[in-house]
């Protein structure tokens, strides 16, 4: 008995219904219902009656079976939850419990992951019993990137996909947003982005998604009663378009708006004076200015510390893990929970790229830890500036928050293939698989790419190195993977109904078709090489160099934005493979290097102690080096610097800054030196932190700005760039 038990409630993960439920048997047979149903108890919510009505056929007189819809009995807390229900599904009729409005909804959707539709109109469904509940109270995504905000439509329909997938959350803070930040967050939307709003706020309900609105009023704030008052005021404004939910950010500023006091003063305020007044708003959600373990203050009694013991207890408090694009563990956020004195609101900084401008993150959510549930209060993702794109991502935070304990990462990328491109999963699933490592970061946040072919490749690699001809499995296998990549674009590009989704993804998808074809001559080269026929050989290698120019004016030409300009695939294993064959096989056949600035160990480098500093990407042409701009706050600690410590094979020409800071020349010196020990001081004027210094003497190899004072000093690294010539 107890196996064949095990085996029904096997037969729910076949099932699939996502996310899974936290109890299911749902048998193996399939039933057509005897006639239509009566459905009972949806009066009150015609957004879930209508769902139903599309979902099962309905009548209103005649014989019928009963679909009633009823308050769930107090039982376990669990199913006190909002979102909780029981769901039983018998030849006899349908039966649904729900804790609140929010899980009649979410019955439905079950129910509607049961049905069948046969292609004579009728339905088949499986008997089934289902008690569910969410682990997680708040879950979903927060629009918190720089950048270009998702549009009016990527929104309707992010929240339809989210009321599918049962998430209950979406909180609006795009950082472009200039009536959600500084300059204009005192002021009311214009008439146009107010009726979109509304429809937006519309739109969440119907899918029992909380819309939360986000001020982030910390760049300009006053600390009097005429700041707190338009706090209120906008949110009312807000209040009036139907918004029952909000937050205030705190995040990515710097001076008088840091201070935890002050916020928490604040914060209570709007907690008394509007959140506790309307009956209807949920609680308060913050985003602290030390959102991450790396930026805290970790002495006794600091910043956290006054959050914690200040903030009224209902306020939520937002945390990004150890740094600011982290995994999230139990460890680090008890850490935190200690400090703040109640479970953190997890932000989490994935697939966000808006510090990567130039990958795309497509892989599985993994590194969330299945063991803090009882640690955190909310758990939301920012997401990437292409909103389409992103639902890979965020399926597999909907299982995630949903279900913690039978979470499986790679589980659920693969049914999110399925799920967001069902017309072309297996070619999703290739373009995905080489697309989610960011690269070399200034976060250093990595994450696995092409990790089914990385073995063969690795052998390939180092069996070509050895002077040998590939192993025919390898050659084999990395052929076929190539073609793969070759011809998935087409067909996502044909198949997909999604047309939002291919335009989103079609600058790395132009890219990845390259990148097939790129890998496809350079595996053939290698097998005609050895098979000593260079002719052949040669024409390959011809054809890679071809294929490589391309690719490089697809990077120099699509998704120019002055961050991380580009597009980037298979960076991590696929790209390295295809240059290094190439750059081995051209030494072979051309003798001499060749060298690519930017990989070259001559190349010119950054030059800081500050390690924050020190891995912030450099851009490369053929005019200069440049950091590339830095969205946060920077700063040098007492004595540290920022600079360029140029190449050999180039002559510094001018030095271009703009680190917005009025009073930069008062704590700190720009310099330069022939040999990096010998400093001398070089004569500036800079207006509002911006200017250039001309570098006329030749002999000059060095450059840095530098902090003279002995306090930590904040700026913003939004150009250091160094011209440069030949020498
Ligand atoms: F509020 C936060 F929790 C947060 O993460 N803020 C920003 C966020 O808007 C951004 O999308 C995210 C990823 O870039 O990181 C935060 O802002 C930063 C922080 C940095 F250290 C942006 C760039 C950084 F280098």
């Amino acid at each position: 008995m107890a196996a064949i038990l095990l085996l029904i409630s096997f037969a729910a993960t076949a099932q699939q219904i996502v996310p899974q439920p936290q109890q299911a048997t749902i048998s193996q047979q399939r039933f057509t219902p005897a006639h239509s149903y009566k459905i009972s108890g949806l009066k009150k919510d015609p957004t879930t009656l209508e769902l139903l009505s599309t979902i099962v056929p309905v009548a209103e007189k005649g014989k019928s079976l009963p679909l009633k819809v009823k308050k769930l009995k107090k039982g376990e807390p669990q199913l006190q939850r909002s979102g909780a229900y029981k769901l039983v599904v018998t030849p006899e009729g349908i039966s649904i419990e729900a804790n609140d409005d929010r899980a009649a909804f979410y019955a439905v959707q079950t129910l509607s992951q049961l049905v069948q539709k046969e292609p004579n109109g009728s339905i088949t469904l499986p008997e089934a019993s289902i008690t569910d509940y969410p682990d997680v109270a708040h879950r979903g995504t927060v629009e918190g990137f720089y950048g270009e905000p998702w549009s009016h439509q990527d929104r309707l329909e992010q929240l339809r996909f989210y009321g599918k997938l049962k998430l209950n959350t979406y909180i609006y803070g795009p950082k472009d947003d200039p009536y959600h930040s500084s300059p204009n967050w005192r002021k009311p939307y214009p008439a146009q982005e107010e009726q979109q709003l509304k429809e937006v706020v519309q739109e969440a309900k119907r899918n029992k998604v909380d819309f939360v609105w986000a001020i982030h009023p910390g760049k300009d704030i006053q600390w009097n009663q005429a700041d707190s008052a338009a706090i209120i005021t906008k949110f009312n404004q807000m209040y009036d378009l139907g918004v029952r939910a909000f937050a205030v950010f705190f995040d990515d500023i710097s001076g008088a708006g840091t201070d935890a006091k002050m916020q928490a003063n604040m914060l209570n305020f709007i907690q008394r004076q509007f959140i506790n007044q309307k009956k209807d708003v949920a609680p308060l959600i913050m985003c602290p200015t030390e959102y991450n373990k790396g930026w805290a203050n970790k002495e006794p009694g600091t910043y956290l510390d006054i959050l914690g013991e200040e903030l009224d207890p209902a306020i939520h408090v937002m945390w990004t893990g150890n740094t600011v694009v982290h995994d999230i563990t139990k460890e680090g956020l008890e850490w935190v929970n200690k400090r703040i004195q109640r479970p953190a609101y997890v932000w989490w900084n994935f697939p966000v790229s808006d510090y990567v401008r130039n990958h795309l993150l497509m892989g599985p959510s993994y590194g969330i830890d299945t063991e803090a549930v009882h640690d955190m209060s909310g758990f939301v993702s920012n997401p990437m500036d292409k909103a389409e794109a992103s639902k890979v991502a965020i399926f597999g935070v909907a299982l995630y928050s949903w279900n913690m304990k039978t979470y499986d990462p790679q589980q659920a990328w693969e049914a999110a293939n399925k799920y967001v491109m069902p017309e072309a999963p297996e070619a999703f699933r290739t373009f995905n698989a080489h697309n989610s490592d960011p690269g070399p970061n200034g976060h250093r946040y990595r994450r696995d790419e092409s990790v089914e072919i990385k073995p063969y490749i690795e052998t390939f690699l180092e069996t070509y190195k050895n002077g040998l001809h590939p192993f025919t499995a390898e050659v084999n296998r990395i052929k076929q993977e190539f073609a793969s990549i070759a011809k998935a674009p087409a067909e996502i590009r044909s198949k997909s109904q999604n047309k939002r989704l291919v335009e989103q993804l079609e600058p790395w998808l132009l890219q990845f078709e390259l990148l097939g074809k790129a890998g496809t001559h350079t595996v053939e080269m290698v097998d005609n090489r050895m098979n000593l026929n260079p002719a052949a050989a040669w024409a390959n290698y011809l054809r890679v160099e071809a294929v490589l120019d391309s690719m490089a004016t697809v990077d120099a030409t699509l998704n120019q934005n002055p961050y991380q300009p580009g597009v980037k695939t298979g960076s991590l294993v696929l790209m390295p493979f295809v240059e290094e064959i190439f750059k081995i096989t051209g030494n072979h056949f051309l003798g001499g290097e060749e060298s690519i600035a930017s990989t070259n160990s001559d190349a010119p480098a950054s030059y800081s102690q500050s390690q924050r500093l020190a891995s912030q990407p450099l851009l490369y042409n053929n005019k200069g080096i440049a950091y590339s701009p830095m969205l946060e706050v920077a700063y040098l600690d007492g004595g540290e610097y920022i600079g360029f410590k140029p190449s050999d094979a180039l002559q510094a020409k001018a030095l271009y800054f703009n680190l917005s800071n009025n009073n930069l020349l008062n704590w700190g010196v720009f310099e330069t030196s022939k040999d990096g020990k010998v400093w001398t001081k070089a004569e500036v004027t800079a207006e509002s932190g911006k200017g250039s210094i001309n570098l006329a003497d030749q002999s000059i190899k060095y450059v840095r700005f530098r902090n003279t004072s002995d306090k930590r000093q904040n700026f913003y690294l939004k150009e250091f760039r160094l011209e440069v010539k030949p020498a």
